[in-house]
């Protein structure tokens, strides 16, 4: 609009201009001076400062439209400033979305750890998950188990599914991403290894203490093309270090088909370095693993990552022979614990 006004003055100046110096168009060509020509002689002053006004009306005028110009230009930057930093913002948010429940989580483990201190009987023991979800945590993620003296128990960092068929389950395997070796010795499964959020195994010693309360094991996999299947098993025991480790397993129950965990039950824990298993072969070395081997699999759980399609031609991925048989990898799996006699 200003632009429009500006060039609209602009044109009537010049055209007053026009008619003003330049009457004679209007006129025939005079032979003599007339007096109007000497009137017009004595307008020339009158007109040259006319013409010094347009000329600076016009230097204005292009001053005006430059300084616009730098205005718009100013303007267009601090809106794409003001985009910028709304996305920086933006991103500011989501991190902190992310923070929210891990925050959620501390303070969760801050309040239990103050509950702990004036624990004195086992009813109010944390044990594992299950404790946690019965004190009303429940969010899924990691916690810290308190040191108990009570319980004679050391404090445990571990990853409680708080919403799976009921939740209260305490995490003992994971594998998802394969980041972690599971080709491991005797002394790295008895302590446990990886990372809590991502794959790792708890550690015998600790599977040990939290099952040494009647306890169900759940197992659940996943395959490459986004099927998931589960297996479960009731009085599920894992026997202490002098016994190897020993796998006892109850009743099957589960969507996965076929129990491929059956044929490892009542056999000792093996590892690359201990060789405990029913066979000639060294499973241990032979599937890249430490696992309940027997002669030796019917699942692996504990095997070698494999991409899709990566394994076909080996036999130490991790596998469950029941659903996709021996030389499937499967993409992710999760064995989880929790007591037999859990209300939910
Ligand atoms: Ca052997």
């Amino acid at each position: 609009m200003l632009k429009k006004a500006l060039s609209a003055v602009t044109w009537l100046c010049i055209f007053i201009v026009a008619f003003v110096s330049h009457p004679v168009w209007l006129q025939k060509s005079p032979k003599r001076k007339t007096p109007g020509q000497l009137k017009v002689a004595a307008c020339c002053e009158e007109v040259k400062g006319l013409k010094a006004q347009i000329a600076n009306l016009s230097n204005l005028l292009s001053e005006l439209s430059q300084k616009q110009e730098k205005d718009w230009v100013s303007v267009v930057m601090q809106v794409m400033e003001l985009e910028s930093s709304s996305k920086r913002l933006e991103v500011r948010l989501t991190e902190a979305e992310g923070k929210y429940s891990e925050i959620n989580n501390q303070i969760d483990i801050m309040q239990l750890q103050a509950a702990q201190t004036v624990t004195h009987t086992s009813a109010d023991a944390i044990y594992d998950c299950s404790s946690l979800h019965q004190k009303n945590y429940r969010i899924s993620g990691v916690y810290k188990l308190p040191p108990d003296d009570f319980l004679g128990s050391p404090e445990l960092e571990v990853f409680c599914d708080m919403e799976t068929s009921g939740g209260g389950w305490t995490i003992i395997q994971r594998r998802k991403s394969g980041l972690v070796s599971f080709y491991q010795d005797w002394k790295q499964y008895t302590q446990g290894f990886g990372s809590i959020r991502g794959d790792f195994w708890l550690g015998n010693e600790h599977i040990h203490r939290l099952s040494q309360r009647p306890t169900r094991l759940r197992v659940e996999m996943e395959d490459w093309e986004g099927n998931m299947r589960y297996a479960e098993y009731s009085h599920f025991v894992l026997a202490n270090e002098m016994n190897s480790y020993r796998l006892f397993l109850g009743n099957y129950s589960g969507n996965v088909g076929n129990d491929a965990l059956f044929y490892h039950n009542n056999t000792v824990f093996s590892t690359k370095d201990k060789d405990n298993d029913n066979c000639l072969d060294k499973c241990a070395e032979l599937r890249k693993g430490g696992y309940w081997y027997n002669c030796c699999t019917d699942s692996n759980l504990n095997g070698v990552y494999y991409r899709f399609g990566e394994h076909n031609k080996h036999l130490d991925g991790i596998t469950w022979y029941g659903w996709h048989g021996s030389t499937y990898s499967l993409k992710r799996v999760e064995m989880k614990i929790r007591p037999e006699d859990y209300k939910h």
